[in-house]
């Protein structure tokens, strides 16, 4: 969408208020032995308390209030009966609505002590998150930010998802514009309008860059890379970036 009103304003920080915090909570709980189920009922409950819906759950009948994937689920990886242990790469992406607006928020982290290969790549995505919300601004090419986050993979040696993408937000959520990617695509000519809405989410990988669809019809996966994400809702407006889920 593009925020044009008070009410745009407001009704946008205000879900991504409510997303952020509750990411957080589950990544402080994030711990050797929780299930991914237990963190998602935590999630419901919080949801519930905040009079948010599950983006997943009310617009995709998604099996789970949040989206939790470990090791080589690398999105969309169903809550279930899965033990989280030590050193697990664990991806948390919490999406709701309020009053008719959304957000979207997701990050990757390793549990306890893992292999340093894991961490890298957490604070690589962050980096290119980084990097491509320096160029998220009105009146640029879309597709400076995929160039960004291409280019801060490839700096480290890294590569990126190409067949999973960024997307505009807001009154549902995923909407125009479609895809940002995660490289930097010639045929993108779109440019970035001020009060546009958009949820960034780099994937960076240590090897593959495609990720296919499990059996269960939802979780995404790799073969033989790790995966991490990182994710906000952000509008894009003349005096700066507003990430709603901070
Ligand atoms: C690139 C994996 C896809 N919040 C989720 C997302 C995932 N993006 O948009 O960040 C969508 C959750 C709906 C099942
Ligand atoms: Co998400
Ligand atoms: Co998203």
């Amino acid at each position: 969408m593009i925020a044009k009103t008070e009410e745009d304003f407001n009704g946008l920080k205000e879900i991504g208020k409510i997303c952020g915090a509750i990411r957080d909570e589950l990544v402080d709980c994030t711990k050797p032995g929780i299930t991914t189920k237990e963190l998602d009922e935590m999630a419901g409950a919080l949801f519930k308390k905040a009079g948010a819906q599950s983006a997943p759950k009310g617009e995709y009948n998604f099996p789970g209030y949040t989206c939790i994937s470990i090791n080589e689920e690398v999105a969309h990886g169903i809550p279930g009966e899965r033990i989280i242990q030590e050193g697990d790469l664990v991806n948390i992406d919490v999406s709701a609505s309020k009053n008719g607006y959304f957000a979207d928020t997701g990050i990757s982290i390793v549990v306890g002590k893992g292999e340093s290969i894991l961490q890298e790549i957490c604070d690589v995505t962050k980096e290119a998150f980084d990097a491509g919300l320096k160029q998220a601004k009105p009146g640029a090419k879309k597709s400076a930010l995929g160039k960004a986050v291409h280019h801060t993979a490839k700096q480290h040696g890294l590569t990126v998802i190409k067949n999973l993408t960024g997307h505009g937000i807001g009154r549902s959520i995923h909407e125009a514009p479609d895809h940002i990617f995660n490289y930097y695509s010639r045929w993108d000519d779109e440019i970035l309008k001020d009060g546009m809405v958009i949820a960034f989410e780099p994937f960076i990988s240590t090897l593959e860059e495609e990720v296919f669809q499990s059996d269960d019809g939802w979780t995404l996966l790799t073969d033989e890379s790790f995966v991490a994400q990182y994710e906000h809702t952000i509008i894009l407006t003349k005096e700066g970036p507003i990430i709603t889920t901070l």
